[in-house]
């Protein structure tokens, strides 16, 4: 009876974590859509590609405590496990990553409670994103809770890599044979390289752009000039 109550106990804490945790995505969600859109408004630009979220599964979550040597329960995965529920933000350029990242810490109801720059200081294996972790207050009837959501922000390219390399790790438990590992890493570099190159084609493109629109605005005052000479 006891061991009985003491499951049902457990089957609603769960629920309320996970609760939790939907609402905390749904509230980053929001704020990653609001500066999307503000972004468009103010610079006629949209930094992020798209967005992708997930609640991590009952499996990964316990895998991840028994990694660390936590005992599988719900107040260690409260306490120790900070990508329960995650969101990955999918951009074209690296400088709009750390646009974002920017845009997102000056949020003063959101505590930035980690960041993982694998940008600057890439995984051994080639993996690039950046990580925050974040704080973001979910209200409800009982009070506030601060909930933890993990935010990855990524290229398109550092994407692909990243989506292949997961699924090679899988189909391998981690260990994939020394020439796949080593061509894997040989790809991230061709991925980093040809994110430089793509973000150094577009300042060419937003230059070019940037001079004709002086040059534009110049032909207007010139034609604004000419025309009251002719009047003299
Ligand atoms: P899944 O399936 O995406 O949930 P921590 O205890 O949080 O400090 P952790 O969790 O290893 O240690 O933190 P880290 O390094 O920030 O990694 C968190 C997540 O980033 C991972 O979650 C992956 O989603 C992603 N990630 C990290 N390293 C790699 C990598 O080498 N390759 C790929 N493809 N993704 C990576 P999970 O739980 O591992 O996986």
């Amino acid at each position: 009876m006891n061991s009985q109550s003491n499951s049902v106990d457990n089957a609603e804490r769960w629920e309320s974590a996970m609760f939790l945790y939907h609402a905390a995505l749904k509230n980053v969600k929001t704020k990653i859509d609001i500066l999307n859109g503000e972004f468009k408004y103010i610079h006629n630009y949209n930094p992020i590609e798209h967005v992708k979220s997930r609640i991590k599964s009952p499996d990964s979550i316990m895998r991840k405590l028994q990694k660390n040597n936590h005992e599988v329960n719900i107040k260690n995965m409260v306490q120790y496990v900070h990508d329960i529920a995650g969101v990955r933000i999918i951009c074209s350029f690296v400088s709009d990553i750390y646009k974002i990242s920017r845009m997102l810490m000056l949020q003063s109801d959101m505590d930035i409670v980690q960041v993982k720059d694998y940008i600057a200081q890439p995984k051994p294996n080639g993996y690039k994103s950046l990580h925050l972790i974040v704080r973001v207050p979910i209200y409800m009837a009982s009070g506030m809770v601060d909930t933890k959501v993990e935010i990855q922000i990524r290229t398109i390219a550092m994407d692909f890599w990243a989506s292949l390399e997961h699924k090679i790790h899988y189909k391998f438990d981690g260990q994939a044979p020394e020439h796949i590992a080593a061509d894997l890493k040989e790809c991230a570099d061709i991925v980093a390289r040809l994110d430089a190159r793509m973000l150094s084609l577009n300042d060419t493109v937003q230059n070019a752009n940037r001079e004709r629109q002086i040059s534009f605005s110049g032909f207007f005052v010139n034609t604004e000039g000419g025309s009251s000479d002719e009047e003299e």
